[in-house]
């Protein structure tokens, strides 16, 4: 077993590792820019040293230093965390061509499963459903209205060089096909340096449900259930839950053998994702791409299962085998995370950094906050806003929501704005509360937000026009009585509704 660990990456996950490093004894090791010289990963870890200046390339990804500290300090393995160099193979050869151990995958599978158009071909070859679509990219418009008509509409079209959503063209009709194939060309060649574009069956009112997997060095591979991802802004995740509000144990065992199918495909070795759409209206689920790292979510894994996913990374990179078999897994409760980003929701999620002046952490039982700062940290703006993430736990799902509620009303954070306010709405929707999430999920509830808001204004605007009526007709008629109490109360019940009014304008 390793003595001592290098932890290559920062905040709320640089925290979360050394916590799980500390409880198995071992030694850790922190790397940290400029920016994060008082970041709490600093102060928590047995040893720091700084590897450059605030921006990322100068720092967190920079390979070398990162290698160089390794070697000075005598860390035996790396952990990556996830984002910066977590899949990046090229840093996975450098670091075990020191003769120090990755803890991760291969950099082979990394390359297998990093490219969209490779990852679809194992998958279709390990016998995993993908969506219809062509793989290769379109060559004219005659192509893309042939193939599109042979799936029917609506069909999605997708950049070959894109991502996370972007040069994404949902096509409802054959009409609209033309304009919807020379925009996405168009921002596809803008936004990658590359127009080409293929074309899937559009999967209606989508769900994002994800796997985790676990793969040992010797050729055990479990799934340990699904996340449920749908609750996205602009691609990124911001609620996650486990078990899915669908929690249908057949669709598990199913989705859960697939994803076991993706990993044996590339002699998967650790923790990892497999990412499906599955479709709200007949639980169809169809390959999406595979994740070669521990993901931002696995709290909400490990609170169900019970299993500490850091330690069994990191037992696992030592050459353990699994310290469970399939059937040893089970699922108990349920449990949802919220992002905490410092972003303003009411200033279209702006990023908002500068010091945190007031910190206060929900606590009690069935909370969980795994965080990377403290009351008196500094957000800078040169990294991912994500300041923390703080899961809650009930026997069912219906407690955890009353758990997130609880836990949102002690949670404070003051100096900087933060998505928990929107967290306080999302928790009260009657949408959420039902369960009935799919990526579109974000949207429907914003415009649900502004009608309420709208709603709540013209109330206002009511009480306001009777609050008058009344005061006028109280200088007219000076003959009609009302108790002072009547008058109090009104007059308090509708003042008390102006001043809210005034408040919010
Ligand atoms: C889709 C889809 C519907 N049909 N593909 C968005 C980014 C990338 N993860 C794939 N995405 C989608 N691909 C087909 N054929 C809907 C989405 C999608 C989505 C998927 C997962 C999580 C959030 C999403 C938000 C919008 C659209």
């Amino acid at each position: 077993m390793f003595k001592k660990i290098l932890i290559a990456n920062r905040g709320e996950i640089a925290c979360r590792i050394i916590r799980a490093c500390r409880e198995m004894n071992i030694k850790t090791v922190a790397v940290y820019s400029d920016a994060d010289a008082r970041a709490l990963h600093v102060r928590m870890a047995d040893e720091a040293y700084p590897i450059g200046a605030a921006p990322s390339t100068e720092s967190y990804l920079r390979w070398d230093k990162i290698i160089e500290t390794a070697k000075k300090s005598g860390a035996e393995a790396v952990h990556p965390g996830y984002g910066f160099l977590s899949e990046n193979a090229e840093f996975v050869r450098q670091v075990t061509g020191e003769g120090i151990t990755f803890i991760g995958p291969s950099p082979d599978a990394m390359d297998a499963m990093g490219g969209k158009i490779s990852a679809r071909k194992i998958a279709i070859e390990a016998g995993v459903p993908v969506v219809p679509g062509t793989t290769e990219p379109l060559q004219s418009f005659e192509e893309a209205r042939a193939v599109a008509a042979s799936f029917g509409y609506p069909v999605m079209l997708k950049a070959s060089a894109g991502g996370g959503g972007k040069g994404m063209r949902l096509v409802e009709n054959e009409h609209d096909l033309k304009n919807a194939l020379e925009a996405a060309q168009s921002e596809a060649a803008a936004s990658f340096g590359d127009d080409a574009v293929y074309v899937e069956k559009a999967i209606v009112r989508p769900r994002h449900i994800e796997i985790q997997i676990f793969s040992d060095k010797h050729g055990n591979h479990v799934h340990l259930g699904e996340r449920e991802c749908s609750i996205q802004r602009r691609h990124q995740k911001v609620i996650e839950e486990c078990p899915s509000p669908l929690n249908d144990a057949e669709l598990r065992r199913k989705m859960g053998e697939c994803a076991v199918l993706v990993a044996k495909a590339v002699d998967y070795v650790g923790a990892g994702t497999v990412e499906f759409l599955v479709s709200d209206l007949d639980k169809s689920f169809y390959f999406l791409e595979m994740n070669t790292r521990l993901q931002v979510e696995h709290p909400v894994t490990e609170l169900v299962t019970g299993i500490d996913l850091v330690r069994e990374q990191i037992n696992v990179a030592a050459g353990a085998k699994l310290s469970f078999t399939q059937e040893e897994i089970s699922w108990d409760g349920h449990a949802i995370e919220c992002r905490v980003y410092a972003e303003d929701p009411d200033n279209n999620f702006l990023p908002s950094p500068g010091k945190i002046t007031r910190l206060r952490l929900p606590q009690g039982s069935g909370v969980r906050d795994d965080g990377g700062v403290y009351e008196g940290a500094e957000v800078s703006i040169y990294y991912d806003p994500m300041i923390s993430k703080f899961a809650v736990y009930g026997r069912t799902r219906a407690e955890a929501i009353d758990r997130m509620r609880r836990a949102l009303q002690e949670y404070e954070v003051g100096g900087i704005k933060t998505t928990l306010p929107f967290f306080r709405q999302i928790v009260e929707d009657a949408e959420f509360i039902a369960g009935n999430l799919d990526t579109g999920f974000i949207a429907a509830f914003n415009e649900r937000r502004k009608t309420h808001e709208i709603s709540e204004t013209e109330k206002d605007m009511a009480l306001i026009a009777a609050a008058l009526a009344f005061g006028d007709a109280q200088k007219t008629s000076s003959s009609e009585t009302k108790t002072s109490a009547d008058r109090r109360i009104s007059r308090w019940a509708i003042g008390g509704k102006i001043n809210s009014f005034s408040n919010r304008f």
